[in-house]
């Protein structure tokens, strides 16, 4: 041993943990404010709200004793490092528990795998214990408390949080704060006529108020669950429900749901997990009048949230699922005076829908506008970036994307991209479908898995060998913008190999009827053994990938923030930059099947590749959906 290796394992052995309790203590001077003044937002003129606010305090306090010596040297740790999770290493993989290793255990066994490819965040869909028959993949749950016992135990849970943070990656689960199902307990002594329990959710006695709140709200399920309530036969009385029928929407106006939503939150973070998607956060407040999304509300429940999360376990990060135009989607990372103290990350689902616009019009024109005009994010604040998830591809928020273009256009653009990705138009490489639609005209969602969506499954059963080249290359294409574009990547289970559509899902009566299933596979292992078998497409994909996921590794200038657009003389190529104290860095990517060349602008250093670091004129030439990565020459 070296003696700095000395030195270091001596301090690690003896290093005192700190006064956990004395830190805890600093924590709640510091937020006590943002606390208050958000929790006053959503309660302060009820009578109560000061017996609410020590009841709050109560679980704050519990949730930091139960949490275990472990986890408290890890929240240290952490407030050592808070940019952490903006960090150019951290990569995120998505799957369902069962259909990529069966259970909690299985998952544990797979580490290893993720390993290989560089992942360092792991995002396991939902878990909890779910109701029985339809379940909306997990998303309806009946017990926040325990997990679903096919998956394993809340004990598995804990141990498989463990053994990921030994290896450096940071679970996420969703904690799905909007609604539960109808076999909650709390939805159950509803049903019996329980009031208290019927103030968790939002009762109407017939249709008076539902009609009314009906002229302004949209549709998430218009095809198989129209309607935004649900008669409800035990009471002869209606429940909102945004989703399905048997998802009924929490009421946060009553005090209590947001305690017991605090209580969960902190319960699970005591058994390691570190970042919560935080499922339909627009939907959490209704109001009358409004399409109840996005409401001051909901962004005060947040920031009540991050408030008290930050003082019982500071380690953990919130995430905001909220697919809404971009002007609407930064805010739940805060803004103005809370810039910062809402969401610590949210879904980047412009850039998500913007990518697949580009690459069906064969032309980055559309999205470089898209994108130079999102609202820039809060310094301590990222994205996270993905290209695809478990649901579908909503094309009807870009209609309120920017005012380049107009409502028609954007109508136009949504109708093509609808039937590009269902291969309803000449030309079109994709093999998708239309997700809760009526009639197949109508415009919602898109499914599919990416290499589906990218051309691969056309080009495979084509047996083209240049259109399977093309389909590989539109797949990287899409890696490596949402690698360059800042923030945390995503990878969605099966994406990494090149998985194609389930088209067996619609003999499968567990699945509702819900188009999603098409792109929600199960794990293929004898694909993924061909990772490595020279010319397969699960080696060009998986090791494309993963080169490219450790040269990011590397590239400090990529941290945190968001990239900006540089506008090029060619409409065909999408050109991002980063500048920080740490760097400087160019991504551009060529969106058509042709070759294209453009010349970078205002660029007064000489550059380099950063893939093999040669020297690159400013003038660049892409092949077809070829990238480059460029940096100042060292
Ligand atoms: C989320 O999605 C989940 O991701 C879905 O899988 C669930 O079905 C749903 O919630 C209910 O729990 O509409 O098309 O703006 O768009 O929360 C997906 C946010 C959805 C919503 C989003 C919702």
């Amino acid at each position: 041993m070296s003696t700095l290796e000395t030195f270091d394992s001596e301090l690690r052995a003896g290093a005192p943990v700190g006064d956990a309790s004395e830190a805890f203590d600093v924590r709640k001077e510091i937020y006590a404010d943002d606390a208050l003044s958000a929790l006053s937002e959503l309660y302060g003129s009820r009578d109560d709200f000061a017996e609410l606010v020590a009841r709050i305090y109560r679980a704050v306090h519990l949730g930091f004793d139960q949490r275990s010596e472990n986890l408290k040297h890890f929240d240290l740790r952490r407030s050592q490092q808070p940019d952490w999770f903006q960090q150019t290493d951290r990569i995120g993989y998505m799957c369902y528990v069962d259909r990529f290793a069966g259970t909690l255990g299985g998952v544990e066994e797979k580490i290893p795998y993720l390993k290989e490819l560089g992942i360092t965040y792991l995002h396991l869909l939902p878990l909890l214990k779910p109701r029985d028959g339809d379940r909306d993949g997990g998303f309806a749950v009946s017990d926040f408390h325990n997990v679903n016992p096919d998956f394993g135990t809340m004990a598995d849970l804990s141990t498989l949080a463990e053994e990921l943070r030994n290896n450096d990656i940071s679970l996420c689960i969703d904690l799905i704060c909007n609604h539960t199902s109808d076999e909650h307990k709390w939805a159950m002594a509803a049903k019996s006529g329980n009031q208290t329990y019927k103030n968790y959710y939002n009762f109407y006695p017939n249709r008076t108020l539902p009609d009314r709140y009906e002229k302004d709200l949209t549709e998430v399920f218009a095809q198989s669950a129209p309607g935004n309530f649900t008669h409800v036969e035990e009471l002869d009385e209606w429940v909102w429900t945004t989703f399905y029928p048997y998802q009924w929407d929490l009421n946060y106006s009553n005090p209590a749901v947001f305690v017991e939503m605090l209580e969960t939150l902190l319960f699970l973070a005591n058994q390691g997990v570190e970042i919560f998607r935080l499922d339909s956060v627009p939907f959490l407040w209704k109001e009358l009048g409004t399409d109840s999304q996005n409401r001051p509300e909901a962004h005060s429940i947040i920031r009540a949230l991050r408030a008290l999360v930050s003082m019982a376990a500071p380690s953990v990060c919130l995430k905001a699922e909220a697919i809404v135009p971009s002007n609407q989607l930064v805010r739940y990372l805060g803004r103005g005076e809370h810039a910062g103290k809402e969401c610590h990350l949210a879904y980047n689902s412009t850039l998500m829908t913007m990518l697949w616009s580009a690459l069906a019009e064969g032309t980055a024109k559309r999205i470089s506008k898209v994108l130079a005009s999102v609202p820039p994010i809060p310094e301590n604040a990222s994205w996270v970036s993905y290209i695809r998830c478990h649901d579908d591809i909503r094309w009807g928020v870009l209609h309120d994307e920017t005012e380049s273009y107009s409502q028609e256009e954007w109508e136009a653009h949504t109708q093509f991209l609808s039937d590009f990705y269902a291969s309803r138009t000449e030309n079109s490489f994709a093999s998708g479908a239309k997700f809760q639609t009526t009639d197949g005209h109508e415009v919602h969602g898109t499914s599919g898995t990416m290499a589906s969506l990218c051309g691969l499954e056309k080009a495979l059963d084509a047996g083209n060998d240049q259109d399977i080249k093309l389909s590989v290359q539109r797949i990287l294409l899409m890696y490596s913008i949402i690698l360059g574009y800042g923030g945390i990547p995503l990878v969605n289970m099966g994406d990494e190999l090149g998985m194609l559509n389930n088209r067996d899902y619609q003999n499968n009566a567990d699945f509702d009827g819900d188009g999603r299933w098409l792109h929600r596979v199960s794990m293929n292992w004898q694909q993924a053994d061909k990772r490595h078998q020279n010319g397969m497409v699960e080696q060009k994909v998986f090791e494309g990938l993963s080169e490219l996921i450790q040269l990011r590794a590397g590239l400090t200038a990529l941290k945190g923030g968001q990239a900006h657009v540089l506008a090029t003389a060619n409409d065909a190529v999408l050109v991002l930059h980063h500048r920080n104290a740490q760097g400087e860095l160019y991504v551009a990517g060529n969106f058509s099947d042709k070759v294209q060349k453009f010349k970078l602008p205002n660029v007064n250093a000489s550059l380099e590749d950063c893939r093999t670091g040669k020297a690159q004129a400013k003038s660049v030439e892409l092949k077809p959906y070829e990238t480059i990565w460029l940096q100042p020459k060292h």
